[in-house]
């Protein structure tokens, strides 16, 4: 037994010279047990105490002492020997692993052994929370394996004799105390335990994709994955979460999400580290850091931009790896080019850009006081063709200035930096002086002139018309002259002489404070009389007179409407006519019908420093796509640029949020068809009157700022709780979609057939002609209250009879001269209907002299289709006035807005007067005429031809 251990010793020793020194355990590999490491004694237990296992010292090749166990009672039978480990902590381990390297003598190599030699032992362990079970009985052990010498022998070369070092590794789990004890049985072989390993595996600590992932001990299973999140590295922030997984021997696995280092500091070995100075790094989804770009540096580490040079400077929408700039210079070369009221301007670039590329011109128009240098900034009327800012072209021409006046033009050339360092180095301008206005240049002799005068400041209302009335001074027959525009061409003048005009402005109310001009007609000028109010002002040549006065200047205003569509970016337009409203000044309160896009809601809007009014919203529903929402939001870019009492007035739009929103004032009483069907009979004709007045003045103004609305009928428009009447339904998509009483035509798109036109059923010839037949049909629709044109004859039908000349007879108790309106609205020829400005005058007639709609057509309301009304004409005014050899008065009759014979009719005394036709014998000779006419047509009303 001896002479064998001391054999093995002797093994050892040069086993040992083949051993390499305590090798470091691999970083995924946590050791709760290297018998290799302890100093001194392992102690552990061995039974039998005597005669089993022995612990034997031995040295390693650089003197270190190991220690080991060693067992050889090969010649002996029923061996038994145990040899127990030390108590080992568990730790955070559910699964350890085993290393044991030993080696076995190979019983043929041992004489006289057979029968009792082996070549294995067993390994066992037993759980426990505390050191108590050191002397626990064998049975309580539970075997992990027996463990035999294999292929993986390591040979080491004795002498002549090959040993073979075996290395095992066994695992066990799960385990759950707090630690364990492990056993080695020996049943008769000849082993020497060289060292014992005991681990558990971790991932260690990784970083990835710039998250760092801590040591995470592997599941418990061989196959589990246990799934990690990482956190960011410093100086990173996450863009993905990132998360990988620990696999059970120690491996991270399939790395998802990732950091990106912060503005100032770009990625280097797994880490963030900051921009040296000069540098910089703006956005965390950038490269690395980059050299400051030109004419701008960076003084410190980290830098997320650079700062600009002195001078230099970066707009809000630059991007950091851009140059710094500086403004433009200023434009050169800008020469004008005057043209009565309109000036073209033009220049040429400037000299240097700022080294940017969004180069655009401003201009800034100031009135100057002629030989001083008192400049006011020019008025709203004034108009820039394209635009006055942002222009991309090197010319702009501007219309509507005051003529004969002195104004300065500024042209600044201006990039995205400008408004850092604004000054006058970056602006050119002129001086120029405005000719004569308008139509003077054209047919005005000595014998006319043009007066044109502002708008009084504070107008007791809307105004409805303006009464030039002016006569030869010293004389006392006076003329008059009324028109809607705040002009007026005054004619058959006599040369030589001074004239005083009045001029005053008519609202609802009735006249106002008249303004008294005197002037004289001639050239060279004669002089005048400057009354209190006036200057007089003579030009010689054509004669043209500019008042100036407190309350009068001589500018012909005329805005035109802008088709949104004609935007290159419809959202431009939307920006340029309808306000942004914040959602939070929007309260809705409930929804009141379902419009074409979603549905409209009634509600309440409180914008900062105005007091609450009560509003209508038009929503956009969900899931539109831009198409819808440009078209839905085209009828605010319509509506945003118009501004009159029988016009829907938009307050704002909601673009920002969702839903998208279309704000207007609210209209109590709805839509005027259904109000009217609701209140059927229940109205005055002078209120019914009142109605029409207010939808023919809102489409006058519709006219001269010539918009087309295409689609106006008493659904159309909309009635408040004072019953004034405001067109409505400015949407560009009801013209092509979605009216609802559109009728596909042979030619495509959609037209209500009962309210349009001929000429724009048949070749789309929209225009205020076509507009004034529809508002004829809306004149019936509120006469009759709210009763459908043409009942329900087919649209095929309709169209057969108006070709044919037939048109809606009068709704009961119409007035004849409503009803003749209507007829003359509906004449084939467009040239020949009434123009709105004409309708309204005739209107305010009928208002003025009630007694005039007294006059009715009879019952002839809701009559079968089969009497449809053969529309007569009385002819023309001209002619008629020929006839009665009173043609001098052809001007006075078509300037009160008389364009046929039948708006002659409600005519009296005082109306003639109005228009300055003030000899008595000449008033009654009309009036006895118009007398004459009226009975004719009575005579003619009572055949009415049947289709
Ligand atoms: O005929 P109504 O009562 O009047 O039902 C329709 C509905 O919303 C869908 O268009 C009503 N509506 C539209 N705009 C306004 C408004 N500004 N004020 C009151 N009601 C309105 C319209």
């Amino acid at each position: 037994m001896a002479g064998i251990i001391y054999a093995l010793t002797s093994l050892f020793l040069g086993i040992c010279a083949g051993l390499s020194a305590p090798r470091n355990h691999p970083a995924n590999e946590v050791t709760l047990l290297d018998s290799r490491s302890v100093q001194g004694d392992l102690a552990w237990v061995a039974s039998p105490t005597e005669g089993g296992w022995e612990e034997v010292s031995i040295m390693d090749e650089k003197n270190i002492p190991i220690r080991t166990y060693q067992v050889c009672n090969v010649m002996e039978p029923n061996q038994n020997n145990w040899l127990r480990t030390h108590w080992i902590r568990r730790g955070p381990a559910q699964r350890i692993y085993i290393e044991i390297k030993f080696t076995l003598r190979d019983c043929n190599s041992l004489p006289g052994v057979i029968g009792t030699c082996k070549e294995t032992f067993n390994l066992y362990y037993l759980e426990s929370d505390s050191d108590n079970e050191r002397f626990a009985h064998e049975s309580r052990f539970e075997k992990i394996d027996t463990v035999a010498a294999d292929e993986s022998f390591t040979q080491v070369d004795i002498g002549d004799r090959i040993m073979k070092l075996n290395t095992e590794v066994r695992d066990v789990g799960v385990l759950s105390r707090t630690g364990f004890y492990l056993a080695f049985q020996d049943v008769g072989a000849c082993i020497a335990l060289v060292s014992v390993h005991v681990f558990y595996k971790k991932c260690p600590l990784a970083v990835r994709n710039l998250a760092q992932f801590p040591d995470t001990v592997t599941g418990a299973d061989t196959s589990s994955l246990v799934e990690v999140r990482g956190s960011c590295v410093n100086h990173s922030e996450e863009q993905e979460v990132p998360k990988m997984y620990c696999g059970a021997d120690g491996e991270w696995l399939v790395p998802i999400g990732n950091c990106l280092c912060n503005p100032g500091y770009e990625e280097r070995n797994e880490q963030c580290q900051v921009c040296k100075v000069g540098y910089y790094r703006s956005l965390s989804s950038d490269g690395g850091c980059r050299k400051c770009p030109l004419h701008s540096y960076s003084m410190k580490e980290g830098a997320t931009s650079c700062d600009c040079d002195k001078g230099y400077y970066r707009s809000e929408t630059d991007p950091a790896a851009m140059p710094c700039t500086h403004p433009p210079s200023a434009p050169h070369n800008l020469i004008s080019n005057v043209n009565e009221t309109s000036v073209l301007l033009e220049w040429s670039p400037p000299i240097t850009s700022g080294g940017r590329q969004d180069l655009t011109y401003n201009v800034v128009c100031k009135q100057c006081v002629r030989d001083t240098q008192r400049c006011t900034p020019c008025g709203d009327d004034v108009r820039y063709s394209p635009q006055r800012l942002s222009l991309r072209s090197t010319r702009v021409s501007v219309h509507q200035l005051q003529a004969h006046t002195n104004y300065t033009f500024q042209i600044w050339a201006v990039n995205g930096v400008s408004k850092h360092s604004p000054s006058l180095e970056q602006a050119t301008s002129i001086t120029l002086t405005t000719n004569q206005a308008g139509e003077c240049s054209k047919d005005i002799t000595r014998h006319t002139l043009s007066l044109f005068w502002d708008k009084p400041e504070k107008p007791n209302g809307v105004i409805l018309e303006y009464e030039v009335k002016y006569y030869e001074k010293n004389e006392r027959s006076y003329r008059i002259v009324k028109t809607t525009s705040r002009s007026a061409d005054i004619k058959d003048l006599t040369p030589l002489t001074s004239y005083v005009f009045h001029v005053r402005a008519r609202t609802a109310a009735g006249y106002g404070e008249t303004l008294i001009v005197s002037l004289s007609v001639a050239a060279p000028v004669v002089g005048g009389v400057i009354s209190s109010a006036v200057l007089l002002l003579l030009v010689a040549g054509c004669v043209v007179v500019l008042l100036l006065t407190l309350i009068i200047t001589f500018i012909i205003t005329k805005r035109i409407y802008v088709d949104p569509y004609t935007y290159e970016d419809p959202n431009q337009a939307i920006r340029e006519f309808a306000k942004e409203i914040n959602t939070s000044c929007i309260k809705i309160e409930k929804v009141i019908g379902i419009g074409e896009f979603g549905e409209v809601c009634s509600g309440r809007l409180k914008l900062p420093g105005k007091r609450e009014i009560c509003v209508a919203i038009k929503t956009l529903k969900a899931g539109f796509t831009e198409q819808q929402r440009l078209d839905f939001l085209s009828e605010a870019s319509v509506i945003g640029q118009f501004d009159h009492p029988n016009i829907i007035h938009l307050e704002g739009v909601v673009t920002k949020c969702k839903p998208v929103m279309i704000i207007t004032e609210y209209m109590e009483n709805g839509s005027l068809d259904m109000f009217l069907r609701k209140n059927d009979g229940r109205f005055t004709v002078i209120q019914l009157v009142g109605i029409l007045r207010g939808i023919a003045s809102g489409m006058k103004y519709l006219s001269d700022m010539s918009y087309v609305h295409r689609d106006l009928a008493a659904r159309n428009i909309l009635v408040n709780s004072n019953l004034v009447c405001k067109v409505s339904d400015f949407g560009m998509s009801r013209v092509l979609e979605d009216e609802p009483e559109g009728a596909y035509t042979t030619r495509g798109g959609k037209i209500p057939i009962r309210w349009t036109a001929p000429e724009a059923i048949t070749y789309r010839k929209f225009t205020s002609a076509s507009d004034v037949w529809s508002y004829g049909i809306a004149m019936w629709e509120v006469m009759s209250y709210g009763e459908r044109p043409y009942w329900d004859m087919s649209n095929q039908d309709v169209i057969k009879a108006i070709e044919e000349g037939y048109r809606l007879p009068p709704p009961m108790e119409c007035p004849l001269a409503l009803h003749q309106l209507m007829l003359e609205s509906w004449m084939r020829e467009r040239a020949d209907r009434p123009k709105f400005s004409q309708i309204v005058n005739m209107l305010d007639k009928l208002i003025r002299n009630p007694a005039t709609l007294k006059r009715t057509a009879g019952d002839a309301s809701r009559p079968h289709p089969s009497t449809l009304h053969h529309a007569p004409s009385l002819g023309s005014v001209d002619e008629w006035l020929k006839t009665i050899g009173l043609e001098q008065y052809r001007e006075n009759f078509s300037t009160a807005g008389f364009c046929s014979l039948e708006s002659v009719l409600p005519m009296s005394h005082e109306d003639l007067g109005k228009m300055g036709i003030s000899c008595s014998a000449h008033q009654r000779k009309i009036l006895s005429s118009v007398q004459e006419l009226l009975s004719g047509m009575h005579h003619r009303q009572d055949t009415k031809v049947p289709v």
